[in-house]
Order: structure tokens, then C-alpha cells, then sequence
């Protein structure tokens, strides 16, 4: 298989790199830690490697060393599509190389081989209350395919270290390839009452597929927007709470089913991924407030209400951007171009124009420009897919790609077991006990 296959002939250059580093170069200083980052989330601290994406927070993601429009102009596109094909960006972010059309067209094969999602996954969901948060399906789907690890077999049978990547890679691609199809299951069935199981055509591409098993009207239009989804939400560097428990899950050699679903359930917390569910609903509640689009000056006062309220206004800020995220440029831009009169793009422009101010007058949040999150509902909404609790699923099977890829380098790399070290407050006392005072 191709992936397989170029991903091997890397290795032994790849692995020469680290082995240099860690032999030759072990005590470099990369970075200093701070009381200030022991208590505050560890933000900003240099300790993780990879090389899947990097962000910058002066620009914004790049994939393998690509921004967003790079990506969006280079990788190949299926026939009749503007946006790329997903396969291609799953191919990049693995090889670190643009494919081929060809070689793209390869990875999407791949997956239509692997999509079948096993019996007992859907007597499961079935099981579950009607009212159960999508993401607490989509993280026990993603659980209960693991009984088909192979990563999970072939450890057992004695698999040898420097093979752990290849059994990751399987799993990896099975996983990918059936999360579209869990999630589609999932919407119907939790929105419509359906309990058909969706069918993975192999003739189409990733994201008309999931159009197609979505049921919704304009199958041509939301195909385009599935792909520029799943493309922009694949990866953000590895510090990320999804990217990051998915690594640490790993590291324990966990399987890639245990791994993702750890990552969704950091994914589903509203400080994370739902908060593009959080983004919606707060645009819904302004335009039920004011009986549509309101003034500016009405807006000002509701963000202004919100944070009074002691709550956050999602879709603001970032942990690492200081600059208005690329991949909300990105959506802005396919909205404008395709539905450009819509009155919730209007709303979501007018936010744009707004919190921003009222986060900067209120002084507290590091980045008041708007992240990923501000916009994507706007696009599903547009699109039919109205149930905006589903939104963080979609975020899922996007992050997966990424979270996937950097899994598989990880057992390539042999990293180990992720163990950092903790201190107690009387420790950290001692420490600035000991520390020069500031003048
Ligand atoms: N609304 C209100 N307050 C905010 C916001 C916001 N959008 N963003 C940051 N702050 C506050 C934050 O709560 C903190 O307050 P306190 O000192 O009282 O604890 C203060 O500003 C400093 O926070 P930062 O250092 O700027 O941000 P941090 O790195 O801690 O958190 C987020 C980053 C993204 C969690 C934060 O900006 C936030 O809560 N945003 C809203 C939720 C959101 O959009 N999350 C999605 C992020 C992207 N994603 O998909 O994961
Ligand atoms: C992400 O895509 O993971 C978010 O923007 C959060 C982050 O990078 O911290």
C-alpha cells in the first residue's frame, strides 16, 4: 500500500535525525520553565515533537510546511471539485510530500476498502438514550472498534518495536476510513430516527461521501465544504488538548481506538471543540433576541451581557494564535463566495467586527480575534445540518487525520512513554524562595 510503502522508505533517514539529537545534541536547552507555566496550563512550553503541523502565532497553521491556501491550491482535486481531495491531505501530512492526483486517488481507495463499520458498533449506538450527546456516541463508536486492533494482536504475538508504526498504520487507515460513516449512522439516527446502516461508495471521494450518507439536499455543495472541513480541522500542532491526549494515550502503546477516543472526549470539552456547537448557539440566541440581525450597538451590549455573566464568548481567542486564524479566513471565504446575502454569515461578520472590541476593552483575553470555531456552524447551517450539538463529530472525524498521522510517526519515532514531572506548592514556594528578587 502506498502510504506503507513511502513511509518506509523515510524511515532509516528519519530515525538517523532523532538518534543524532538525542545522542549528540541530548543537553541543548530548548526552553525554561516558568512558575507562570507550571500553574497556567503549561502554555507556550517547547516539549513536544512533531513534524505533521506547526503553528505559528503570528500566521496560523502549516501543514508538512504548507499554509492553508497552499494546501488548498496544491493538493489534487477529484473530478468536477474545486477543494482538494482529503485523501491527498492525509497522504501529506503522512509522506510530507503533495501527491500525485494518482496517488491521492490511492489513499480514497483505501479507505472505501476499510469503511465497513462491524455490526455490533451500530447495535451499540442503537442501545444508547435518544438524548445522548453525539460526541459521547462518536468516542464509544470509536472504542468499540478497537476489538479489530491489529495493533493490539500483533503486540500480543510479540511484534517488534520497529514495526509498532506499520500495525499503526492499519488501524490508523481502518479508523479513518469508517469514522464518516459512524458519524453519518450517528446524525441520522439521532436527528431522523433512521437506523439504516450508511453505505460507503467507492466511486465517490471521501467528502461526497459523507454528503451523500448525511442525507442532506445540496449533496454537490456540502461536498465541498466537507472536504475545506476536514482538510482545515485535520491538525493544529501537537499542543492542542485533542492532539495532545491522543499522543499521551498512545505513548502508553495503547491502540489507536483508545488514543482517538481519549482525543475526542478532550475534543468535546467547550473550551476545545464544542466550542463550535457554543459559537452556533450563541449566534442563534442573538438572532432570537433581536428578532434577526441586530445593530451594532444591540451587540455590544449582548457580548458585553455574556462576559458579565462570568461566561466566555466562543469562537474568541486562542491558547497560541494572536492573529485572526487562517483556517476562519478560509471559511469566511467559501461562505462569501457561495452564499454571500445569508443573514447568519451577516451576524457571524458583524461578531467579527464587534467582540473583538469588547474582548479587547475588557483586557483579559491574550487574542481576541476569532478562531476556527467562530464560523464553521455558519456553514452548516447554511448546509441543512441544523442540529448544532452534532458540530464537534465533524471536528472529530477532521481531527483524526491529524491526530492519526502523528500517531503513526510516534511509534515510527519509538517514542516513549509520555511522563512529565510534578511539584507540589511548597516545592514551587521554595523555588521563588530561592529565586533573585525582581528589582
Ligand atoms: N471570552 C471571554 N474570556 C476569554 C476569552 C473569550 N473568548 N478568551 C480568553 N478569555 C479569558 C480567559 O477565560 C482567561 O480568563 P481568566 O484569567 O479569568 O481565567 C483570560 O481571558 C486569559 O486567557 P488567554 O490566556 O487569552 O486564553 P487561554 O489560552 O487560557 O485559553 C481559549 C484559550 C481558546 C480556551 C480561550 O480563548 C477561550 O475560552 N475561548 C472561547 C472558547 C473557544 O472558542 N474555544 C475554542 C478554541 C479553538 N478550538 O477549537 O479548540
Ligand atoms: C485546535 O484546532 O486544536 C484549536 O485551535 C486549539 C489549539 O490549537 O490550541
Amino acid at each position: 500500500m502506498i502510504l506503507h510503502e513511502k513511509v518506509s522508505a523515510q524511515l532509516p533517514a528519519w530515525r538517523e535525525r532523532i538518534k543524532t539529537l538525542a545522542k549528540e545534541h541530548s543537553a541543548v536547552v530548548v526552553d525554561t520553565v516558568t512558575i507562570e507555566e507550571v500553574i497556567g496550563g503549561m502554555r507556550d512550553i517547547k516539549a513536544l515533537l512533531t513534524d505533521i503541523s506547526s503553528v505559528d502565532p503570528g500566521e496560523g497553521i502549516r501543514f508538512r510546511g504548507l499554509t492553508i491556501p497552499e494546501v488548498l491550491k496544491q493538493l489534487p482535486k477529484g473530478r468536477g471539485a474545486k477543494l482538494p481531495l482529503v485523501g491527498g491531505l492525509y497522504y501529506l501530512l503522512l509522506v510530507g510530500e503533495v501527491p500525485t492526483q494518482e496517488q491521492a486517488l490511492e489513499v480514497e481507495a483505501e479507505w472505501a476498502k476499510r469503511a465497513t463499520v462491524p455490526d455490533h458498533v451500530y447495535k451499540m449506538l442503537k442501545a444508547m438514550p435518544r438524548e445522548t450527546h453525539p460526541m459521547i456516541l462518536f468516542s464509544q463508536a470509536t472504542l468499540a472498534l478497537g476489538n479489530d486492533s491489529v495493533f493490539t494482536k500483533k503486540y500480543h504475538e510479540g511484534m517488534k518495536k520497529d514495526v509498532y508504526w506499520e500495525a499503526a498504520l492499519e488501524d490508523s487507515l481502518d479508523l479513518t476510513a469508517k469514522l464518516p460513516v459512524i458519524a453519518a449512522y450517528i446524525y441520522r439516527m439521532k436527528y431522523f430516527g433512521e437506523s439504516k446502516k450508511p453505505k460507503y461508495n467507492a466511486k465517490l471521494d471521501f467528502g461526497a461521501n459523507f454528503a451523500r450518507m448525511m442525507g442532506v439536499s445540496d449533496k454537490k455543495g456540502y461536498a465541498e465544504l466537507c472536504r475545506l472541513y476536514f482538510i482545515i480541522h485535520s491538525d493544529h500542532e501537537s499542543g492542542n488538548a485533542s492532539a495532545h491526549a491522543m499522543h499521551l494515550v498512545g505513548s502508553t502503546l495503547a491502540n489507536a481506538y483508545f488514543s482517538f477516543s481519549a482525543s475526542l472526549d478532550a475534543l468535546a470539552g467547550p473550551l476545545h471543540g464544542l466550542a463550535n456547537q457554543e459559537s452556533l448557539a450563541w449566534l442563534l440566541d442573538v438572532y432570537k433576541k433581536f428578532g434577526g440581525v441586530p445593530t451594532r450597538d444591540d451587540l455590544y451590549k449582548f457580548a458585553w451581557d455574556t462576559l458579565n455573566s462570568g461566561k466566555v464568548i466562543p469562537g474568541y481567542g486562542h491558547g497560541v494564535l494572536r492573529v485572526v486564524d487562517p483556517r476562519f479566513v478560509t471559511q469566511l471565504e467559501f461562505a462569501k463566495k457561495r452564499f454571500p446575502d445569508d443573514e447568519l454569515l451577516r451576524l457571524a461578520e458583524m461578531v467579527l467586527d464587534v467582540v473583538p472590541s469588547v474582548l479587547k476593552e475588557q483586557g483579559k483575553a491574550k487574542s481576541p480575534a476569532p478562531n476556527v470555531d467562530a464560523i464553521s456552524g455558519t456553514l452548516q447551517y447554511y448546509y441543512g445540518v441544523r442540529e448544532f450539538d452534532f458540530y464537534t463529530v465533524l471536528f472529530g472525524v477532521g481531527r483524526a487525520l491529524g491526530v492519526t498521522a502523528n500517531y503513526v510517526w510516534a511509534r515510527a519515532f519509538g517514542m516513549p512513554i509520555e511522563r512529565p514531572k510534578s511539584l507540589t506548592t511548597k516545592m514551587l514556594e521554595d523555588e521563588a524562595a530561592k529565586a533573585p528578587k525582581a528589582a
